[in-house]
C-alpha cells in the first residue's frame, strides 16, 4: 500500500508512520470492529466522494449491531474526512474509516475499552486487476459457507467477518482462480469475499436479496437503480450456482472492485458481456461526475482554486 502524508486518529490529523496503537488493542484480538471502503474520485469540479454519507450511515449501522457506541457523529466524521483528503491532497483515492473496541481490558467483553477511530487514504487502483476489469475475472464457488445471519449479523462490515472472506479468497487464490463466491449454508449464492454478486440471463439481471447472508452493497444499490434507469430488467431473488453456469453473463461489485466482469465460474465459460459492460461504463460515468443525473451522490472535496485559476 502507499503512504500518504496523514492519518486521521481519534479526532486529530497526524503522520503515517506515527498512527500507531497499542497490541493490547481489544480489537486486535477479537475482531471487534466495524469499517467502511469508499471511494474519492478526480471529476471536472475536483474530488468527489461517492456517496460519503452512504457509507458514514453504514458505518454506524454496523456499530450499532455490535453494540458499539461511535464517539463522533456521521456529520463528524463527513468532516474528518474532508479535511484528511484536503490534507493529503490526492486526486483519487481508497478511503478507509474504522472503528474498534482499543486498549484498556482484555477478555471478550468489550468491558469499558475505549472506541478507536480512524480514517486512512490511500491510491488503490482496480481491485482485480485492469486486465479482469477489461476482460472479466475466474472464479470459483467457495468451500468456505458465508457467514449466516444467526452466526455474526452480515449487515455488519464487521473486521471479524473478514476472516471469512480471507479464507475464501487464499482457497480461490491456490486453486488458480482469481476471486471467490461463498455461498450460504443453505446453497444459496452469497456474496464475494470483497463484492455482490450479479447474474444476468436473457436481458433480465438478478441478485441476491438482502436477507441472504449478503452485505447490503452500496454498489448494489447504485448499479441497481443504474440497470432501472437504462431500461433492463432487474429481480432480487435468492441464487444457486447453477443460476451462475447458465448464465449469459456474471459480474461482480464493490467500493473496490466497482463492476468487474466474471468470465467464468467454476470453468464455465461466460465472458464479459454487453449488459454488464453497459453498466461498468455507466458506473464509471456517474462516480466521475459526467451524468448530472446523479450529482447527488458526489461529495465534493474543496481543494482551494485550480493552479491554472490562481494566475
Ligand atoms: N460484500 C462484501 C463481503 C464486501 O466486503 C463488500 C465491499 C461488498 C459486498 C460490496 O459493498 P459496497 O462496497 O458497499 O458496494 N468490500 C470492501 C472491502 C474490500 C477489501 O478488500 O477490503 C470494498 O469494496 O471497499
Amino acid at each position: 500500500m502507499q503512504a500518504t502524508d496523514k492519518i486521521w486518529l481519534n479526532g486529530e490529523l497526524v503522520d503515517w508512520a506515527e498512527a500507531r496503537i497499542h497490541v493490547a488493542s481489544h480489537g486486535l484480538h477479537y475482531g471487534t470492529g466495524v469499517f467502511e471502503g469508499i471511494r474519492c474520485y478526480a471529476t471536472d469540479r475536483g474530488p468527489a466522494v461517492f456517496r460519503l454519507l452512504d457509507h458514514l450511515e453504514r458505518l454506524r449501522a454496523s456499530a450499532r449491531l455490535l453494540y458499539m457506541r461511535l464517539p463522533y457523529t456521521v456529520g463528524e466524521l463527513r468532516r474528518a474526512t474532508h479535511e484528511l483528503l484536503q490534507a493529503n491532497g490526492l486526486a483519487e483515492c481508497y478511503i478507509r474509516p474504522i472503528a474498534f473496541y482499543g486498549y484498556g481490558e482484555l477478555g471478550v467483553h468489550t468491558g469499558s475499552n475505549p472506541v478507536d477511530v480512524a480514517i486512512i487514504s490511500w491510491p488503490w487502483g482496480a481491485y482485480l486487476s485492469e486486465e479482469g476489469q477489461r476482460s472479466g475475472i475466474r472464479v470459483m464457488v467457495s468451500s468456505w459457507r458465508r457467514v449466516d445471519a444467526n452466526t455474526i449479523p452480515h449487515a455488519a462490515k464487521a473486521t471479524g467477518v473478514y476472516l471469512n472472506s480471507m479464507l475464501a479468497t487464499h482457497e480461490a487464490r491456490r486453486c488458480g482462480y482469481d476471486e471467490a463466491i461463498m455461498l450460504t449454508d443453505e446453497g444459496y449464492v452469497a456474496d464475494g469475499p470483497g463484492e455482490t454478486v450479479f447474474a444476468v440471463r436473457g436481458g433480465v439481471i438478478s441478485t441476491p436479496p438482502l436477507s441472504t447472508s449478503i452485505l447490503p452493497g452500496i454498489t448494489r444499490d447504485t448499479v441497481l437503480r443504474l440497470a432501472a434507469d437504462l431500461g433492463y430488467p432487474v429481480v432480487e431473488r435468492p441464487l444457486i450456482r447453477s443460476d451462475l453456469y447458465l448464465a449469459d453473463e456474471v459480474f461482480m461489485t464493490g467500493t473496490a472492485a466497482e463492476v468487474t466482469p466474471v468470465r467464468s465460474v467454476d470453468d464455465h465459460e461466460l465472458g464479459a458481456g454487453p449488459i454488464t459492460l453497459a453498466l461498468q461504463q455507466a458506473y464509471w460515468e456517474v462516480v466521475r461526475g459526467r451524468d448530472r443525473r446523479y450529482a447527488d451522490w458526489l461529495d465534493l472535496v474543496d481543494v482551494g482554486a485550480p493552479a491554472e485559476a490562481e494566475a
